[in-house]
């Protein structure tokens, strides 16, 4: 994928006063890998034809020339028979706020489920907008719109309402077996951690920030995106870091299936990190905070631990922070972190290890045979090994490990040459 063909202008027109809030798609853009070039916000009734009026359609089709605009994403809703006419005058896509976030969901769907729920999210939006088409080629109005006649334009429609029904299937199916899948997941012992929150809180950066994925801001978009899950070390201890996709404010109605299937990867981590951006006023922070909680435990989330990250804190005050760790329900355990500068993320990362509280500390001694060494390579890597002492035909390993990996090594061991230690997180806190 061409750099150059990621830029993208955004567009907005509203029929009234209404305030603009074009943050989130942009956000979104950049978390789809799209570089926003150029917006347009124009506040007037919807043209027949372009939707946005002509005089702004041509101002845009500069910025495209000028810019190198590949694609034009709307805001605000847009007839197919309008979004058909802005990309031939412009030469380029035009997309929707609908579409963008189903690319998003795409980026961070990792069960089958989600993926068949988003292909029928696409389907069924495909199959309101074919309707339309089907109407206006019966009605001779666009003749050859998308180069359909009326025949072809019944033909498409009936194809879609077909595949439809065959993924509509194979969900059914994949449903039916998800129960079993549950069971199946990670058997390496190591936890893994989920960041979540909405979108624009700072997940993709803690999530950088906790991988050291320095060396994955690089100038290609599309590096960051594909490792959305990746094992990182904290303190050493191998843990495995989620970035999920993140809320959105008005999820639209046709994709809340697809996005509660593709947020339950969620459900299957030993932490949630809950982000929330402290530099919004109070009543945005709870809104989203009650949100956020409402969808978790919708997806499944019931007894997963979670920490309430009070992030972006380089933006407010002693006292501002103060008064948001007021208004936060005690139940809940916070921490305040500026992702960006790495401010107390050590305390974050204290409270995940403890909380997580999976690795066992232990000294054991055991022969050095072929078997004993294989599984010191899995501590390597699974665990953390602190010593390893030859005496003789024997080896002395003191190490942390998750507990099923210890265990491993406890059945190994003659009785009585396996022992607990403290742990060294604990002693050093
Ligand atoms: N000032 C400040 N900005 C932050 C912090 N964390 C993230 N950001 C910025 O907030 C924006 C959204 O961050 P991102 O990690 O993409 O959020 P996501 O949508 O939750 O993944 C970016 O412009 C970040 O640079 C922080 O701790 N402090
Ligand atoms: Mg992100």
């Amino acid at each position: 994928m061409n750099l150059r063909d990621r830029r993208v202008a955004v567009v907005c027109r509203l029929d009234d006063e209404s305030e603009v809030d074009l943050n989130e798609l942009v956000e979104l853009c950049k978390t789809a890998g799209y570089e926003v070039t150029h917006t347009l916000v124009q506040r007037r009734p919807p043209h027949p034809r372009y939707n946005i009026g002509p005089g702004r359609l041509k101002e845009l089709k500069t910025a495209v020339e000028r810019h190198g605009i590949s694609k034009v994403i709307f805001d605000n809703e847009i007839k197919p028979q309008q979004e058909y006419n802005v990309a031939k005058e412009l030469g380029v896509e035009v997309s929707t706020r609908l579409k963008l976030i189903l690319e998003v969901f795409s980026l961070h769907a990792s069960s089958a489920e989600a993926k068949l729920q988003i292909k029928l999210a696409e389907l069924k939006y495909e199959l309101s907008r074919a309707k339309e088409r089907v109407r206006l080629a019966k009605l001779g109005e666009q003749p050859g719109f998308h180069g359909l006649g009326a025949y072809e334009a019944d033909i498409y429609y009936r194809e879609i309402a077909r595949r439809i029904n065959h993924v509509s299937k194979k969900l059914e199916e994949v449903s039916r077996r998800k129960q079993l899948m549950r069971f199946k997941r990670e058997e390496s012992g190591i936890p893994t951690v989920a960041l979540a929150g909405y979108t624009n809180a700072g997940k993709s950066t803690l999530f950088n920030y906790l991988t050291g994925g320095a060396a994955e801001v690089s100038p290609k978009p599309f590096t960051t995106l594909s490792t959305r899950r990746r094992l990182s070390r904290i303190r050493g201890r191998p843990v495995y870091v989620t970035d999920t996709v993140g809320f959105i404010k008005n999820v639209p109605t046709l994709l809340i299936s697809a996005f509660h299937s593709t947020l339950q990867e969620v459900a299957y981590s030993n932490l949630i990190l809950l982000l929330v951006d402290s530099s919004e006023p109070n009543q945005t922070i709870l809104e989203k905070l009650n949100v956020s909680l409402m969808t978790l435990r919708r997806v499944g989330v019931v007894n997963t631990p979670l920490v309430v990250v009070l992030n972006k804190i380089d933006l407010v005050d002693r006292d501002r922070l103060a008064e948001i760790e007021s208004i936060i329900p005690k139940a809940y355990t916070t921490v305040a972190i500026s992702a960006l500068e790495g401010t107390n993320v050590e305390r974050l990362e204290e409270l995940i290890l403890r909380t997580l509280d999976v690795f066992l500390t232990f000294e054991a001694k055991l022969k050095a045979t072929h078997e004993v060494m294989r599984v010191l390579n899995e501590l390597h890597s699974a665990g953390r090994v602190y010593e390893v002492k030859y005496d003789g035909d024997e080896v002395v390993i003191r190490a942390d490990a998750p507990h099923a990996l210890a265990e491993r090594v406890r059945k190994m061991c003659e009785s009585g040459n396996f022992r607990v230690v403290e742990s060294a997180l604990k002693s050093a806190t």
